[in-house]
C-alpha cells in the first residue's frame, strides 16, 4: 500500500489548498464534497487506493486565452477567456459559459467540479465542464456582444466538439450569445453539429431548455415537501436573483400555488408583499434580460413593492428559499435568520449560492435543503435532452420534454434519498447529492485504471 493511500480529512484538504493557491471558492467546493465523501469511502479501499476524489479535485485540463475585441468606439479591447474540463469519465465535458467580471480561475474551477457531479446525477452521459470570461456584458451594445462571443469561439473552436465538450448558457450567456457562438463555430468549423446547447429552435435548440434550470429547482423542491406531507399551495417563497433560473423558479412556484415574495439583482432586492404574479414576472423577464434594466424599477412599476438597495432578500420571512443569483450570496447568519424566520425548505438554483456556514446552519438545523448540483441540475438535464435531439437530428414534443424533466428530477431526489437519509425523519440531501454523483462518476474511473 502506498504511503498517500489513507491521508485524513484535514491533511487532503491541507493539500487541496497548497496546490490551489488564491483559489478559496475552488476549495470550498471540494472540500464540501469531501466532507461527505470521507465518510463514505472509509471502508471501501479501492477509492482510496485509487486516489479517485484527489483525481476528480485536479482537472484534466484548464485553458486559458487571450480574447481581443472592438469596442463601438474602435478601441481595442483584451479580455481573459478559459475552458476548465474537469472530468469526462462518463461522457464528454459538459457545462455552461459564464460572462460576468467576477470570472476567474477559481470560479470556474469550483463551477466545473460541481459540474461533475450535477451531470452524473442527472443519469445522463455528461462529464463536468466550464468556461467563460472577465468580460462583462452590462452596457454594451448588442454589436459588442456579438464581436466579443465571436472573438471567444475563435479560440474555444479548437478545444470543444460534439463529442468532446459541450458548452452552454449561464450568468450573462443566453440564447442571444449561445446564437453568435454557434454562428461563429458552424462559419470557422463548417460544421453544423449540437455543440453547443441553449440554441434557438429554429437551428437545434430544445423545447423547455430556457424554463428547465428554474422549473427544475421548483420540482425538487416539492419533491422534498412530498416527503413530509406537503406541498407548495399558499407557501411563500423568497427568491434572489432576476435572471434566466429566478424567473423562471417563480413562474413555476406561482403555477403550483404558491406566492413569491422576492427577486433581486446585484443592486438590492425587491419585496412585494401581494406576491409576485405571472404578469409581473413577464415583466421582469423583459425588464432584466431584453432592457437589461435593473430590478429597483420594479417597487416603481408595481404599487405596494419595496426596493432596498445593497442588500440580499433572506431577511423576508417565508416558507422555502431559492437562492437563484451566484455563489456565496447567502451566508452563515442569513441562513440562521432564514430558520429563526421558519424557513422549513431551501432550493438552490445557484451553484453553491450558501456559503460553507450557511450550509453547516441548515444540516444542523435539519431543514429540506437542496444543494445546487442536485436542485438546478433540471438545466443540464435538458441540455443533455437537446444533445440527444442533436444526434438523433431530431425534435421531441414538449409533453415528452417537460415529463423527462419531471421523471430527472424526480430520479435525483431518489437518489439523494438513498444516499441522504439520516434517520426516518430527515433526509442530508447535501450528502445524498455528493455521495450518488461521486460513485457514478468513481466507478466509470474505477474502470479505466490509472489514466
Ligand atoms: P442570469 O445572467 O440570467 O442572471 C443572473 C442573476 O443573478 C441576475 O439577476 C444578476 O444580477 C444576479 N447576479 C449575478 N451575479 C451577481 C452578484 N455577484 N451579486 C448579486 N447578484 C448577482 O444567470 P442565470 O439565471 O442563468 O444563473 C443564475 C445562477 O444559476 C448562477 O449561479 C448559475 O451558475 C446557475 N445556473 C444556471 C443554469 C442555467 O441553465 N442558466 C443552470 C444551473 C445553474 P445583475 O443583473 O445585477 O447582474
Ligand atoms: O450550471 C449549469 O448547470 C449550467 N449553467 C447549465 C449547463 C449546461 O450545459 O446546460
Amino acid at each position: 500500500m502506498a504511503v498517500s493511500d489513507h491521508v485524513d480529512l484535514p491533511t487532503f484538504l491541507e493539500g487541496v489548498k497548497k496546490r490551489n493557491p488564491g483559489q478559496p471558492e475552488f476549495v470550498q467546493a471540494v472540500q464540501e464534497v469531501a466532507e461527505d465523501i470521507y465518510d463514505f469511502i472509509k471502508d471501501k479501499e479501492d477509492y482510496h487506493s485509487e486516489q479517485i476524489l484527489r483525481r476528480i479535485a485536479e482537472p484534466d485540463r484548464v485553458v486559458s486565452f487571450r480574447v481581443c475585441w472592438e469596442d463601438d468606439n474602435g478601441n481595442v479591447r483584451v479580455q481573459r477567456g478559459y475552458r476548465v474540463q474537469n472530468n469526462n469519465a462518463i461522457g464528454p465535458y459538459k457545462g455552461g459559459i459564464r460572462f460576468h467580471p467576477s470570472v476567474n480561475e477559481s470560479v470556474l474551477k469550483f463551477l466545473a467540479f460541481e459540474q461533475t457531479f450535477k451531470n452524473a446525477l442527472t443519469g445522463l452521459p455528461m462529464g463536468g465542464g466550464k468556461g467563460g470570461s472577465n468580460f462583462n456584458p452590462k452596457g454594451k451594445s448588442v454589436r459588442e456582444i456579438m464581436r466579443f462571443c465571436q472573438s471567444f469561439m475563435t479560440e474555444l473552436y479548437r478545444h470543444i466538439g460534439a463529442d468532446v465538450d459541450v458548452p452552454a448558457g449561464d450568468i450573462g450567456v443566453g440564447g442571444r450569445e449561445i446564437g453568435f457562438m454557434f454562428g461563429q463555430y458552424k462559419r470557422i468549423t463548417n460544421q453544423f453539429t449540437g455543440v453547443l446547447t441553449g440554441k434557438g429552435l429554429e437551428y437545434g435548440g430544445s423545447l423547455i431548455r430556457p424554463e428547465a434550470t428554474g422549473y427544475g429547482a421548483v420540482y425538487f423542491l416539492a419533491n422534498m415537501l412530498r416527503t413530509k406531507g406537503q406541498d407548495l399551495v399558499g407557501k411563500t417563497a423568497v427568491i434572489s436573483g432576476s435572471g434566466n433560473v429566478a424567473t423562471h423558479a417563480a413562474e413555476k412556484i406561482v403555477q403550483l400555488g404558491g406566492k413569491v415574495l422576492t427577486f433581486s439583482d446585484s443592486g438590492g432586492f425587491i419585496h412585494d408583499p401581494d406576491g409576485i404574479t405571472q404578469e409581473k414576472i413577464d415583466w421582469v423577464k423583459e425588464h432584466k434580460t431584453k432592457r437589461r434594466g435593473r430590478i429597483q424599477d420594479y417597487a416603481e412599476q408595481f404599487k405596494g413593492a419595496t426596493f432596498t438597495e445593497g442588500k440580499t432578500p433572506w431577511g423576508v420571512p417565508c416558507d422555502a428559499a431559492l437562492p437563484c443569483a451566484t455563489q456565496n450570496e447567502l451566508n452563515g447568519e442569513d441562513a440562521k435568520t432564514l430558520v429563526a424566520n421558519g424557513c422549513k425548505a431551501v432550493s438552490e438554483g445557484a451553484n453553491m449560492p450558501t456559503d460553507l456556514a450557511g450550509v453547516h446552519v441548515f444540516k444542523d438545523a435539519r431543514i429540506l435543503y437542496a444543494p445546487g448540483k442536485a436542485a438546478n441540475a433540471g438545466g443540464v438535464a435538458v441540455s443533455g435532452l437537446e444533445m440527444s435531439q442533436n444526434s438523433e437530428r431530431r425534435s421531441w414534443k414538449e409533453a415528452e420534454l417537460q415529463q423527462l424533466l419531471l421523471d430527472i428530477m424526480e430520479g435525483i431526489h431518489t437518489s439523494c434519498l438513498t444516499y441522504g437519509q439520516v434517520d426516518k425523519d430527515h433526509v442530508d440531501y447535501v450528502k445524498g447529492a455528493n455521495i450518488a454523483g461521486f460513485k457514478k462518476v468513481a466507478d466509470a474511473m474505477l474502470a479505466y485504471g490509472v489514466v
